[in-house]
């Protein structure tokens, strides 16, 4: 039975595991969003600025493994989205765009017969164009036959290649009837080579003194924490995240040794994982902030990498091994009962904050947060890019989202948001300063969907992470912004910490107060940084020397 185009592409959107909608609207937009109230399948939830949309249907895809999907206008709304749709693409996240676009029948003007069309960058097709450099496939449904077919190859590529798609609906095409979509099969894979590919890893790991299995982003992407989990245990094999999975299979009893952060991390997690004679890396993206700054302390020859849809055993390549295949063929072949596990302890926290009237350093930070969670129990965390992010380190491993590859500032904010439509759950931001001043006016969207978020800002009046690298720099101060004050005109409720009492008697007002959204603001001294922190930026300062210095 045929319905709206709307209708149809809202509803494939759900049987792909859409769970809600973040957007804000234009002209070119309105009549979808018309249908997206009305049709009441998935929840609209608007903000104030578009790179807040992308960063909340980010963190909700990385939350719930579906798709978060992110619903604009065409041109100032879409072009808006590049940043985080770039971040989203870099970092694998499921992310849908709508952009609502010019009417078919409106196509034939822009420039040839009179009036360019109003958010109109150089062609009508330069939306297109830019989109398909950050996602990982497109399509406008300017032709209601294609449109079932188109809509669920791109929706398909989506949750397979775990990338985001663009999706350009015409504004005169919302209403025309349409076929429903039919969701495609899994695309093919060769069961033989899987089988091949699992024998050989896991002659690796039996021939291995010292296997260690390192989880990365792709095991979140595609839900496969408790398989790996399982995995894990039975095998009785250590486990290390990387620095952007940090937070996976936190739910999970496995014997977790850490994150592993290279020169810039724990030494003894470093030690470990670089000292393994089998090393099994599971989704994870080989980058620079992974490897801590270089992969070098590493032999990636002799190691084992699962991810893009493909598995690396030393010099064997076998494509197209999608990750869930391969790890259900390791559970096929692993003992059925756990194994034992030698014990390598994880590193101590910090924790037991003095709360005294000393100044506030980010290791106070971690360690209130730590006697936090101990108490209350842990939350999930928002972070932004900068030292809140290497402070996260230092904090009860609990499910975190963070741009911990692409590292843009402005995600933390909109995050926890997605976070809160995504799970109804309360999670922590982490922010700093300068991040908050790009995104944390989102805030004020809080009251109209019913959200509490707890947030915490680093408050150093400084672009610090960047001070750390050039020391000698004025561009990078800022100005002493009054950011608990500004909670109650956004409807939250602000808190202002200088001493190491004061944060905790804040942080402690802030979680007992559900009422609205919660601003910790605390105060800390220029210079004062995490350790991780100082780590990473000497590692890269150290990467980057001349040779022979
Ligand atoms: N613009 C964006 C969108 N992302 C970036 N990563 C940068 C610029 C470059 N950058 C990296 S860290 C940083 C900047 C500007 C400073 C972050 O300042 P703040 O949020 O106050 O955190 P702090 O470094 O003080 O911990």
């Amino acid at each position: 039975m045929t319905q709206p185009l709307a209708r149809v592409l809202i509803h494939a959107l759900a049987d792909h595991g859409a769970r809600e909608v973040f957007g804000i609207p234009g002209d070119f937009a309105l009549p979808f969003f018309r249908h997206l109230e009305r049709c009441g399948r998935l929840p609209l939830y608007t903000l104030s600025h578009e790179p807040g949309v992308g960063f909340a249907a980010d963190a909700a895809a990385r939350w719930h493994g579906g798709l978060g999907v992110a619903c604009v206008t065409y041109g100032a709304g879409a072009l808006n989205m590049v940043n985080p749709i770039a971040g989203a693409f870099s970092e694998k996240s499921q992310v849908v765009v709508i952009s609502g676009g010019p009417g078919v029948s409106e196509g034939h003007r822009g420039g040839h017969d009179g009036l360019l069309l109003h958010h109109q960058a150089k062609t009508l097709d330069s939306q297109l164009q830019v989109f398909r450099e950050i996602t990982c496939d497109q399509t406008r449904l300017d032709d209601p036959q294609r449109a079932p077919v188109e809509i669920a190859r791109v929706l398909r590529s989506c949750r397979e290649q775990s990338r985001p798609v663009y999706i350009e609906i015409p504004r005169d095409q919302v209403d025309v009837p349409c076929d429903p979509v039919a969701a495609l099969p899994p695309s093919p894979v060769e069961a033989e080579a899987v089988a091949a590919c699992a024998d050989e890893v896991m002659a690796r790991l039996d021939r291995a003194e010292r296997p260690v299995l390192l989880v990365g982003v792709e095991v979140r992407r595609f839900d496969l924490e408790a398989r790996v989990g399982d995995l894990a245990r039975r095998l009785g094999i250590p486990v290390a995240t990387t620095f952007m999975g940090r937070g996976l299979l936190s739910q999970e009893p496995v014997p977790s040794i850490g994150t592993y952060m290279g020169l810039a991390g724990c030494p003894e997690i470093s030690r470990v994982v670089e000292e393994s004679d089998a090393l099994l890396m599971l989704g994870v993206l080989l980058s620079d902030t992974n490897f801590g700054v270089s992969g070098e302390r590493i032999d990636l020859r002799a190691a084992m990498l699962a991810a893009d849809r493909a598995v690396r055993v030393g010099f064997h390549a076998y494509p197209d091994i999608p990750l869930a295949d391969l790890i259900d063929a390791l559970l096929d072949r692993a003992p059925v009962e756990p194994s034992v596990c030698a014990a390598i302890p994880a590193p101590a926290l910090p924790r037991d904050l003095v709360a005294d009237d000393a100044p506030v350093h980010p290791r106070d930070i971690a360690a209130a947060v730590n006697d936090l969670f101990d108490r209350a129990g842990p939350m999930p965390i928002a972070a932004d890019m900068g030292d809140c992010l290497f402070t996260a380190m230092d904090m009860r491993h609990t499910p975190l989202v963070a741009p911990g590859y692409y590292a843009t500032m402005g995600f933390g904010v909109p995050a926890g948001l997605g976070i809160c439509a995504a799970s109804g759950r309360r999670p922590l931001v982490l922010v700093g300063d300068g991040a908050f001043q790009m995104t944390g006016w989102e805030l004020g969207v809080c009251a109209r969907h019913g959200w509490a978020p707890l947030v915490v800002v680093f408050n150093n009046a400084s672009w610090e992470m960047l001070r750390t690298f050039q020391p000698d720099s004025g561009f990078n101060d800022l100005e002493v912004w009054q950011f608990a004050r500004l909670a109650e005109a956004l409807g939250g409720r602000g808190h202002r910490a200088t001493t190491r009492a004061q944060l905790r008697a804040a942080l402690d007002a802030a979680h007992a107060d559900e009422s609205c959204f919660q601003l910790v603001e605390v105060m800390l001294p220029r210079g004062a940084i995490s350790d991780t922190l100082a780590r990473f930026v000497g590692a890269i300062k150290g990467a980057n020397r001349p040779m022979g210095t």
